[in-house]
């Protein structure tokens, strides 16, 4: 069983050229640092493997922790770091250990990978894209995660009058019915973030699955990426483990009139 699985690192298209209004002269490319070793501390099937996925789509080398089969055992490599905050994802580039999955790929993706898996800074796709990459966590999961809690503590039988788990991915439902990705034209780094939320939504019974077809047809299309696949075999290479247990029953999906 491997401890920390090393990836040879792939040639990098990292040139994007953007146009000068000053001077109509190309404006020299962002400056790309070099890459230095990002170790990602991870557990199979959560957030981290949004970074894991990211590193595969653009190539870059990294090195992966956690104890395959062992969710305690990799939490423990992640405490053993000493940081105040032990969550996963937890990066360590050169010897900064940084939390929290959108600020780490945002990181990676200015300092080494400009202009990859961005819309162009203006286009109109640009804000939606940023959006997306904060929504994914500061409203989508933040409200699936606070009802996942509330129905297995004290179930409601009505639905609430506030943004609720339905709510947050008719959003997103909405918006993959008249794009084809969460940045808009293009796949990017919103879809990575949205990836996981949206699989906690009916991976968790907090949403009927059946209701959202855009989303269900979008995860087919982000999910058989080839960098995802690689993702996939090295950092669940046993499928899910650990899973919470899926809620039994949702409130009625009609809301009251106020
Ligand atoms: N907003 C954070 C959330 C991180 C988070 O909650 N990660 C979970 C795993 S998916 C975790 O560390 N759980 C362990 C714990 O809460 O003790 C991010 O996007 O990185």
């Amino acid at each position: 069983m491997k401890k920390a699985t090393f990836f040879a690192a792939m040639a990098l298209g990292l040139t994007a050229c953007v146009a000068n209004p000053a001077s109509n002269a190309p404006a020299p490319a962002p400056e790309t640092s070099a890459v230095p070793m990002i170790t990602i501390y991870h557990l199979e099937g959560r957030r981290s493997e949004r970074v894991v996925w990211l590193m595969e789509e653009l190539g870059l080398p990294y090195e992966l922790k956690y104890k395959r089969g062992d969710l305690r055992g990799s939490m423990a490599m992640v405490h053993a770091l000493g940081h105040e905050m032990p969550m996963v994802p937890t990066v360590v580039i050169d010897d900064q250990i940084l939390v929290e999955s959108g600020a780490i790929i945002e990181t990676i993706l200015t300092r080494y990978a400009p202009g990859e898996l961005t819309p162009d800074i203006a286009s109109d796709d640009y804000p939606v894209h940023l959006m997306w990459m904060h929504y994914a966590e500061g409203s989508l999961a933040a409200r699936l995660f606070s009802d996942y809690r509330a129905w297995r503590t004290n179930p409601p039988t009505e639905r609430s009058m506030f943004v609720d788990s339905e709510a947050v991915v008719q959003f997103a439902e909405n918006h993959l019915a008249a794009n084809p990705w969460f940045g808009g034209q293009a796949f990017s780094s919103a879809d990575i973030m949205m990836l996981f939320p949206l699989n906690v939504a009916t991976g968790l019974n907090l949403v009927d699955e059946t209701k959202f077809p855009s989303i269900a047809a979008w995860k087919e299309k982000v999910q058989s990426r080839p960098a995802y696949q690689r993702m996939l075999e090295v950092a669940r290479p046993d499928g899910m483990i650990g899973s919470l247990p899926p809620i039994e029953v949702r409130p009625p999906s009609e809301r009251k009139p106020r």
